[in-house]
């Protein structure tokens, strides 16, 4: 809440709304040739993941088909998604990331 005196000398009491920004995650897709070390390299690099943590990640997408990188709000996410992949390309590998919203309600 905040106080606000007006040139009449009255005051006012204004509620202002903290509108959080959506958020959005980097999925992870598997696939066949992308080799293990390079989706680990990019877990920790990109998407600040300890190595034990980048490792499991790796793990459950190769094993699940996605997974989560991690979440960002949409410039970000789509700014990593880009660069991710572009690397990815550039060393010949095939993997591919996705973006999406996180699901309404998810999160604090
Ligand atoms: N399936 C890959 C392999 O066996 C490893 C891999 C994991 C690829 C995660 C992509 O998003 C990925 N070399």
């Amino acid at each position: 809440m905040t106080r606000r005196e007006t040139e009449s000398g009255t005051s006012t009491l204004e509620r202002t709304a903290v509108q959080r920004p959506r958020l959005f995650r980097v999925l992870l897709l598997n696939d066949d040739y992308t080799p293990m070390d390079f989706v680990v390299m990019v877990l920790t690099r990109y998407f600040g993941r300890s190595l034990p943590d980048a490792q499991a990640v790796m793990l459950a997408v190769h094993q699940r088909g996605q997974g989560v990188a991690n979440v960002y709000t949409r410039e970000v996410a789509e700014t990593k998604a880009a660069q991710v992949t572009g690397h990815a390309r550039q060393e010949g590998h095939p993997l591919e990331v996705s973006v999406e919203p996180e699901p309404a309600g998810e999160g604090a």
